[in-house]
């Protein structure tokens, strides 16, 4: 890796400092910084007006008690956050995860992140994310319920479609959404559709925005095999998570003539020479939300499940992470690049970690970074929007036209900012760089606030 220039490291080294203990959100500002080095040197304005410093500091943080009753009347306490990293180009908007894993630092990270993906898809949006150390594993749907009401009963204030604009992630899906926008709509006494995204197709949702993440995933790879002159055909895949992500991105790549032979959950994975039989996995994950194993067993012998395996051990020609942060370590890109995989796209959010993606850099596997790669989700959110906005729903059809339009611009713009920056065929360089030109600019118009 070239040297950090010197107002970066200075810079890096602050954001150490005054974020003790958070280590995802050190990875992620590192990487991009790392990224910033040749656009520091070209354009000094970026420095005098400390945008990339004002960059690293959030605009507002909140951080609250959720109290809830549970099904045996035992009184749980959950903390909820919400990040509202930065407002340059349009409000705040982000996912929101339910994870025990959830803490300051992981909410900053994603957020962090967030700011960089919303620009580069080219719609008005800012970036931001929150979410609550809630473990939605195990409960029942009235506890879903309560938990989300309670949650929303103190985000309510900081809500809007001109302010921040939630939407789901991790643990959170078109139900949580429902609960949560039924709670808003009650203390508000509004239908303000555009106050959340990611909603049911009945009460303002838009086409596609379910399968949108994973299709988006699965156009971009599309975009980075017709580059190199290459197809889907004959292409043996592996996808790690069988959530919301994992499901669409595995579906689209079967559409486009590929084979995924695993996917997994926390528990393990489970292999399938054959190919993964989605609508076996949807029904599995989505309508009894069980696990992998139970898929292994509902599909027989075409199955295999491995117990706490590693689900980078199956041989592949592409890998799409797509479970969550720092998944996939310097071990399994080693392995990956040896049993011959070629490509890495990440459909989570920072799931390689730094060793793993210098790895793939040394070893001449093609690699994308989630700010780019996943950014269909939210561009799809940004569509609900506009729906919502102009009071109209369109055809499945029209929104996937749109969202694959979406995809192949933010391809093209990675390539040709790597290019600009001398950096041909880097893309977590083109997407930090594109990502980042965009916020600044906007930052330094809109003055020092
Ligand atoms: P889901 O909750 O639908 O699915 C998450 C999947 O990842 C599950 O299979 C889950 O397994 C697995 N997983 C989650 N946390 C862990 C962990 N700590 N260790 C092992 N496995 C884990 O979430 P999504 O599919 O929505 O999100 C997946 C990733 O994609 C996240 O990084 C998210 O930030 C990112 N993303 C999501 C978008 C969206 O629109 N939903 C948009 C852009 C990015 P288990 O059930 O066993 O926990
Ligand atoms: O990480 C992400 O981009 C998301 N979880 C989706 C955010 C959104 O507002 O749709």
């Amino acid at each position: 890796m070239p040297e950090l220039h010197e107002h970066v490291e200075r810079i890096y080294a602050e954001v150490a400092r005054r974020n003790p203990g958070e280590d995802e959100f050190h990875q992620a500002v590192f990487e991009v910084l790392h990224s910033l080095s040749p656009v520091v040197s070209k354009h000094p304005e970026y420095v005098d007006s400390a945008v990339i410093r004002r960059l690293c500091e959030p605009e507002r943080q909140i951080i609250f008690r959720v109290p809830w009753v549970d099904d045996d009347g035992n009184v749980q306490i959950n903390r909820g956050f919400r990040v509202e990293f930065n407002s340059a180009l349009g409000p705040f908007k982000g996912g929101l995860r339910f994870h025990p894993s959830v803490n300051l630092g992981i909410v900053k990270f994603l957020g962090f992140e967030q700011i960089f993906k919303n620009s580069l898809t080219g719609m008005p949006i800012g970036g931001g994310k929150g979410g609550s150390d809630f473990d939605p594993k195990g409960r029942s749907e009235s506890e879903v319920m309560r938990f989300c009401q309670s949650f929303m009963t103190e985000l309510y204030r900081h809500l809007g479609e001109y302010t921040d604009v939630p939407a789901g992630d991790i643990g959170v899906g078109t139900r949580e959404i429902g609960y949560l926008f039924g709670q808003y709509k009650r203390i508000t006494n509004r239908y303000e559709s555009g106050t959340l995204t990611g909603k049911g197709l009945t009460w303002g949702g838009s086409q596609v925005r379910t399968e949108a993440t994973g299709y988006g995933t699965v156009y971009f790879l599309n975009e980075m095999l017709r580059a190199g002159r290459q197809s889907f055909e004959g292409k043996q895949v592996v996808v790690s998570g069988s959530g919301n992500v994992a499901i669409y991105a595995i579906q689209k790549i079967h559409q486009l003539g590929g084979t995924v032979v695993a996917c997994s959950d926390s528990g393990g994975y489970v292999r399938d020479q054959t190919g993964i039989d989605v609508e076996l996995l949807k029904e599995v994950k989505e309508a009894r939300r069980g696990r992998v194993s139970d898929y292994a067993i509902l599909r027989g012998d075409e199955a295999t499940f491995v117990e706490h395996g590693r689900v980078w051990e199956v041989p592949c020609d592409i890998a799409v992470p797509c479970a969550t942060q720092n998944e996939l370590d310097e071990d399994d890109a080693l392995r990956l690049a040896k049993s011959g995989c070629r490509i890495v796209v990440e459909g989570a959010n920072m799931p390689c970690t730094p060793k793993a993606v210098k790895v793939f850099s040394e070893s001449g596997v093609l690699f994308a970074p989630g700010k780019a790669v996943n950014a269909g989700g939210v561009a799809t959110s940004a569509l609900e929007m506009q729906q919502n906005a102009s009071r109209d729903s369109w055809t499945f059809q029209e929104t996937e036209v749109r969202l694959a339009e979406i995809m192949s611009r933010i391809h093209e713009r990675c390539l040709t900012t790597a290019d600009q920056y001398d950096r041909p065929g880097d893309y977590v360089s083109g997407a930090n760089i594109a990502g980042f030109i965009q916020v600044a600019d906007a930052m330094l118009a809109l003055g020092v606030i």
